[in-house]
Parts: C-alpha cells; sequence; structure tokens
C-alpha cells in the first residue's frame, strides 16, 4: 500500500459528494441535527453503513445532498476533497460534480460552480494548477497570481472539473449545465460527464445537450453499462464519448463494438463490487480490458461512500490480477492520454512520471 501511496496517479472518475471524509458528513450531520433540520441518530449509521446495493446509495446521495447543498460547505468539501486526493499522490484530478440550483438557499447553478472553484482556492497543503491559460507570464502575472490558488509551492495537483448531467434532469437543465461548462471553459472545467441512478431517466432526454456539448468540442464522458440496458449502451457507443465509466453490463456486443472504437473505459472496482454490479472481483472486466490492452484508468468513484482511495484501486487490482510495480506505474502513466485537460498537461505530466520512475527505481 505504501508504494502504491508513494506512486503518482491520475484520478479520472470522481464525483465531489460523493468523496467527502465521514468526518465532515458527520460533523455536518450533527450540526443540521441540532438545527432540528434531520435527525442526527437516523443518519448516522446511513452514513456509516459500507455495504450498499446500488439503490441505496442513491438515497445516500439524496441525504448527502440535503446535508452539503449551501455554498458555504461545497466549497469546504471541495477543499478537503482536493486535499485528500494529494495526500494520496493523485497528482492530476478530474473532479466531477453536479451544479445544483436550490432556491431555498439562493443557489443557482452558476453559483454552486463558483463555490467549487472557491474551495480550489483555500486548499493550502498543496498548490493547485487550475488552468493552463493562468500559467504566470510577463502579460497575465496579477492575474495568474489571484488564480492560481494559494499554495505551498513544494507539492502540485493538478485540478480540473468535469460538470456532471443528473439523469434525473430536464433537457433544459442539462443544456444549462452544459452552457455553464462553456462558459467556465477558461477557469478549469474540461468536459461534461453523464451520471446518476442508472435506473431512472431516458438518454435520448440528453442527446440534444450531450450534441451541442460535442459540437462545441467540450469532451464527454458517460455513465454507460451501470446496470444492464442493451439499447442505451449501444446509443451510447455510437455517439462517440470520448470516455465511459463502469461498462459492468454489457453484452457480446457491446465488448465487440467498445473494442473496435478503442473507447477508454473508468474502472472503479470497489464501487462495482460494494453495489454488486459485479459479483466478484476475480471476474471483473478490468482483467480482460487489461489483457487485450483496451485503454483503461483505475479509479475511486466515490472514495467517501465506498471507504476507498486511487492507491486501494491500485492495489486491489494488483492482488487480483497479478499486476508488479512496473506494471502500475505504466498503467498509472498511461492514463495520461486519456485526461480532458491541453497537451500543456500532459506534457508536464509525462515529465512528473519521468522524475517518479527515477525516483521509484523500476
Ligand atoms: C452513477 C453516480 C455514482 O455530483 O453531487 N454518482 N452516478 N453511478 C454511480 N455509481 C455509484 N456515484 C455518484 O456527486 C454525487 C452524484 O454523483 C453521481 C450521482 O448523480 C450523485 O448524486 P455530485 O458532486
Amino acid at each position: 500500500m505504501e508504494w502504491c501511496v508513494s506512486m503518482p496517479k491520475i484520478e479520472l472518475h470522481a464525483h465531489l459528494n460523493g468523496s467527502i471524509r465521514d468526518s465532515t458528513l458527520l460533523e455536518l450531520a450533527r450540526e443540521l441535527g441540532d438545527k432540528g433540520v434531520i435527525v442526527f441518530s437516523d443518519v448516522e449509521h446511513v452514513i456509516l453503513k459500507n455495504d450498499r446495493a446500488l439503490s441505496e446509495v442513491f438515497k445516500l446521495f439524496d441525504l448527502i445532498h440535503i446535508i452539503t447543498t449551501d455554498h458555504k460547505t461545497v466549497t469546504r468539501i471541495t477543499k478537503e476533497v482536493v486535499e485528500d486526493f494529494a495526500a494520496d499522490n493523485v497528482v492530476y484530478l478530474e473532479l466531477r460534480t453536479t451544479p445544483k440550483r436550490n432556491d431555498s438557499k439562493g443557489m443557482s447553478k452558476r453559483s454552486y460552480l463558483e463555490a467549487v472553484l472557491e474551495g480550489l482556492r483555500y486548499v493550502n497543503s498543496v498548490e493547485v494548477d487550475l488552468s493552463h491559460k493562468l500559467k504566470p507570464d510577463i502579460s497575465t502575472q496579477s492575474h495568474a497570481v489571484d488564480d492560481k490558488c494559494n499554495g505551498t509551492g513544494s507539492k502540485k495537483i493538478y485540478v480540473r472539473l468535469l460538470l456532471s448531467i443528473d439523469r434525473r434532469e430536464t433537457a433544459e437543465a442539462a443544456m444549462e449545465t452544459v452552457n455553464l461548462a462553456l462558459e467556465m471553459r477558461d477557469s478549469g472545467v474540461v468536459g461534461i460527464d453523464l451520471s446518476g441512478n442508472p435506473i431512472i431517466g431516458e438518454w435520448l432526454t440528453f442527446l440534444p445537450a450531450l450534441e451541442f456539448a460535442k459540437k462545441q468540442g467540450l469532451p464527454i464522458t458517460l455513465h454507460c453499462g451501470e446496470v444492464p440496458n442493451p439499447d442505451e449502451i449501444h446509443a451510447m457507443l455510437d455517439f462517440l464519448p470520448r470516455r465511459i465509466g463502469h461498462a459492468c453490463c454489457f453484452g457480446d456486443d457491446d465488448w465487440n463494438l467498445l473494442k473496435r472504437l478503442k473507447i477508454p473505459v473508468e474502472i472503479c472496482l470497489t464501487s462495482n463490487l460494494r453495489t454488486e454490479t459485479i459479483a466478484s472481483v476475480d471476474i471483473h472486466h478490468f482483467g480482460d480490458l487489461y489483457k487485450s490492452n483496451h485503454p483503461l484508468i483505475l479509479c475511486t468513484d466515490d472514495s467517501g461512500v465506498f471507504s476507498t482511495s486511487l492507491s486501494a484501486e491500485y492495489l486491489l487490482a494488483s492482488s487480483t490480477f497479478g499486476l508488479g510495480k512496473k506494471e502500475m506505474f505504466e498503467l498509472s502513466e498511461k492514463a495520461i492520454e486519456f485526461i480532458f485537460a491541453c497537451d500543456g498537461v500532459k506534457r508536464e505530466l509525462q515529465m512528473t512520471f519521468a522524475t517518479a520512475l527515477k525516483k521509484l527505481n523500476l
């Protein structure tokens, strides 16, 4: 485990509200309990429970959203989540979150996103690189210093944001999210994700917004095949997203198509096991995809909800599928190819990995 932590890692599938520390969730829930908004004793065991089927996970998210959805809390959890990933030696994080409108809190999708960005500015255990466009140069230096986030200067994490469309949303709300992503492109937003309870909502509802995003050049990743739904899986693959997440319930035709199209898969081992979308880790499709050299990225999904870390995911892959240190390092480094940030960031990450390789003495 220590070795997995020491290796630089790239996280491409992490939901903000799924990555909150248990201690923070409990503290916030207790505060809401004291205010009489919720009954703390009713929710404590829900937060601490570890094994949940997929439907229960979405009930937990409804609870988490009651606990977290005000600007101050969104800012706090963002700061903590980034610090936790940095502590696990994640050097590039694509953090995804669903911009939420909540009239009772005076929250719009835009102000939610601004609260997330504010959280990135509060990170102080590590330097946060939020946008390549804001790198210091002579003409933009003062702007760059303001927006680059405070940090110690020694350790650095690149953070980019994906805006998620929740499958419960309307076509209009999805389009609003895409427009927001386009407006905030220079502030660290690099793409769009479609997520949410996979048994809710129709692919066609989101297609216009996703097609518009694609036309505007915004990369898209889709939660695909988390539950059996052959028609949707096929339609999603035909859409040619830049990446997909999960791919648990694919049929033979879907595997063939996926492999032919070479669409990278974000693999979330612990999440799939906990939600029982995969019966046991040894039969996880990671094994086949890895063997056939299909592009894949190990990810956490919801490190808070599933009590995991990216290092733990590497360790699990290593112990189950027999990957040695060299293979783990190569798998981690290969993820650079699939990030949504620009080529400049890719080059810098390649240098980070080259330096780490020398130190790790592989
Ligand atoms: C599908 C998931 C998910 O956006 O509020 N989310 N969607 N499958 C999963 N597998 C377990 N895990 C998380 O983070 C929480 C939201 O992310 C999506 C759900 O829409 C959930 O409400 P944000 O930051």
